[in-house]
């Protein structure tokens, strides 16, 4: 495991963040929060539609010729937080709408679209263990693949605060309880009956060691490739997100729906809209409408899981 992030790390997040705002090197876009039910769940969706006017990058096979901008091989140092062993820096996003977004970024090029690897999670694990806001817990999510909602294709893990009393898509899932009659209880991943596209949760246990990550990450992903293959799907795109509670990782067959682009933070009941008009669709498709069709829906062998 890396050594965490020091116990000075709170402070640190919340001067650099407000230093950055100052001096213009971090856009906050203020938003507003809106509750949409949906059967057990609720989805928090934000509304931000000023996020309109943050540049968006361009991609390959755009007709400009010129070599895409890479933000993390060298961060802007307003933006820079600390190391993480020698492999890793952690940075403030640029473009949040929640206050002290973090990502932890490879200091050298890796492709996202590559799954996490034992570093990586190890990685994430330490991340999460920063008390960076009093009161909340830590999210931490992974969009991998050009479906799964990634602007960016260096390797890059992101974090964000949530409140506590928010109950995401997993914690409800694991309330529905593990399969009791598989014996590799902590390997077997399960999902919430009510929600249409497939998606694989586990919990994570109290200090797990790093093979426990890498089994539970393993054993998720190997179900998201099997899901992937039955749907005929070309290119390898999932959303993984974790606390220190859960691990859950979401196949993906299209990047947006309705013109509402979904990420990780989607799939666990955290939508973002960019308009008005985004909202009404949320509400008028229901949030479950809107994941389902990013999604893919479960197969076979994930219905059996409920089997118990
Ligand atoms: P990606 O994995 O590539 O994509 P993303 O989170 O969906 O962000 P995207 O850039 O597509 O933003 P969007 O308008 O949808 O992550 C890239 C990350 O790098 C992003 O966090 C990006 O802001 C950041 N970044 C880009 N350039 C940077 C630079 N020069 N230095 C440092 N960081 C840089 O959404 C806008 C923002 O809202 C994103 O940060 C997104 O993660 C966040 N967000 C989306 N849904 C949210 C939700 N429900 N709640 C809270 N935040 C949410």
């Amino acid at each position: 495991m890396f050594p965490p992030p020091s116990d000075t790390f709170p402070d640190l997040i919340r001067s650099k963040f407000s230093s950055a705002v100052d001096a213009g090197s971090l856009t906050f876009t203020p938003s507003t929060e809106i509750d949409v039910p949906a059967g057990d769940l609720t989805f928090r969706v934000r509304v931000a539609p000023n996020l309109a006017q943050k540049p968006v990058p361009t991609r390959e096979e755009d007709a400009a010729p010129k070599p895409k901008f890479n933000p993390f091989l060298n961060p802007e140092p307003d933006l820079f937080l600390c190391d993480l062993g020698d492999r890793y820096s952690l940075i403030l996003n640029k473009f949040s709408i929640v206050p002290y977004h973090f990502l932890c970024i490879t200091k050298e090029f890796e492709p996202q679209r590559a799954p996490l690897s034992e570093e990586d999670l190890s990685a994430t694990w330490e991340c999460l263990q920063a008390n960076v806001e009093s009161g909340s817990r830590l999210l931490a999510f992974y969009n991998c693949g050009e479906l799964s909602g990634a602007s960016q294709e260096h390797k890059h893990i992101q974090f964000i605060p949530v409140p506590p009393d928010l109950r995401l898509l997993p914690d409800v899932a694991l309330s529905y309880g593990i399969p009791v009659s598989k014996d590799a209880i902590g390997q077997f991943p399960t999902s919430h009956p009510g929600v249409e596209f497939a998606h694989f949760v586990l919990p994570v246990p109290k200090n797990p060691s790093t093979d426990d990550l890498v089994m539970r990450f393993s054993s998720l992903l190997a179900r998201t490739l099997t899901t992937l293959r039955e749907h005929g799907q070309r290119t390898i795109s999932f959303n993984f997100a974790m606390t220190k509670d859960w691990m859950f990782v979401a196949p993906r067959g299209q990047e947006s729906y309705g013109g509402v682009s979904v990420n990780a933070t989607g799939m666990v009941g955290l939508l973002l809209a960019k308009s008005e008009e985004q909202l009404d669709f949320i509400k008028n498709t229901g949030p479950l409408g809107v994941t389902a069709r990013v999604g893919l829906p479960r197969i076979t062998e994930d219905e059996q899981q409920h089997d118990y």
